[in-house]
């Protein structure tokens, strides 16, 4: 069983089955099904094509876990499509969990990674049309950095979860994080417990919207944690979401934040501050819905 964030987590959960299928680990699938956004150029905010920051380079931010311990994680990655990639190759190849900026640009291509400009022709276009109005200064809320130059919110963060018959779990988390971010920025993502948060018989959790409001609580981990608690899925997500409501008050108003988690039994829970937050759910047959998960706020 596959889960994953917005509307084209269900292309990503058919190749992550298929992986499965084909006699693929846990780890194999949520990093298959990860590397089918990084490389869509239509995608723009991950991977390939990913909008750049505000210094016009792309960089990257990736986690994978499984739920015994093991953890990589790349955050401002850059020339490499296959964040995920590279983050699997930390936990299996190095002693440590976490890698950034230039070593991780480094590592990955001593690990033969191709490396390539992920900056397209389109992307670049609209960081030179953002660069013409933006301020260069951080924002309190970040508002500018979560739209795309035509206005629209952007969120295309994919995470994954998956499910064995036997209730192992996996997750996968990758970005390009917020569009004209600055320099040097990393958000929820690639770090464990925000971004991403797998726990074996508890069960698992991903967030996507804005990154500082998943990671001030550590959001996926609280997730978890409320799970631990004897917490379904879906009221673990509820129960994160109006914490974060409750503890900013105004500065999250008309900012996205969305969770979704799943536990060892196959138990879906999904929930967001604003309406629009859609997932994705194959179930064992390899049958996939898209949902749309319950918002807190109505607008
Ligand atoms: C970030 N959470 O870097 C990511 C962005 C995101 O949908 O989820 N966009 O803050």
């Amino acid at each position: 069983m596959i889960v994953s964030t917005w509307d084209f987590g269900a292309a990503a959960n058919a190749a992550a089955f298929a992986k499965l299928r084909a006699g693929g680990t846990l780890i194999d699938a949520v990093e298959t099904g990860a590397m089918v956004p990084e490389a869509d150029p239509t995608n723009h905010s991950v991977g390939y094509a990913g909008y750049p920051d505000r210094d016009g380079h792309v960089t990257l931010d990736a986690v994978i876990m499984d739920d015994a311990g093991g953890v990589g994680a790349v955050a401002a990655l850059e020339n490499t499509v296959h964040a995920i990639s590279v983050a699997r190759r930390v936990m299996e190849r190095t002693p440590h969990t976490f890698l950034v900026g230039e070593g991780a640009t480094r590592f990955a291509r001593d690990q033969g990674f191709p490396q390539q400009s992920l900056l397209t022709p389109e992307s670049e276009k609209a960081w030179r049309d953002w660069l013409k109005t933006a301020k260069y200064q951080p924002e309190a809320n970040s508002e500018n950095c979560t739209r795309t130059p035509g206005g629209a919110l952007d969120h295309d963060t994919i995470g994954l979860l998956a499910r064995s018959a036997n209730g192992r779990l996996a997750g996968a988390c990758t970005t390009s994080g917020m569009a004209f971010k600055m320099r040097g920025r990393v958000g929820d993502s690639p770090q464990v417990g925000s971004g991403l948060y797998v726990e074996a018989g508890i069960g698992g959790a991903t967030s996507t919207g804005l990154g500082e409001e998943v990671t001030r609580v550590a959001g996926s981990a609280r997730v978890v944690a409320s799970m631990r608690s004897g917490a379904s899925p879906q009221k673990a997500c509820e129960e994160v979401v109006r914490h974060i409501a409750h503890l900013r008050g105004d500065a999250i108003r008309g900012v996205q934040v969305g969770f979704l988690a799943l536990d060892p039994k196959g138990n879906v829970g999904a929930f967001c501050l604003l309406p629009g937050f859609t997932y994705a759910v194959t179930d064992a047959h390899g049958v996939t819905k898209v949902l749309k998960a319950a918002s807190l706020f109505q607008a």
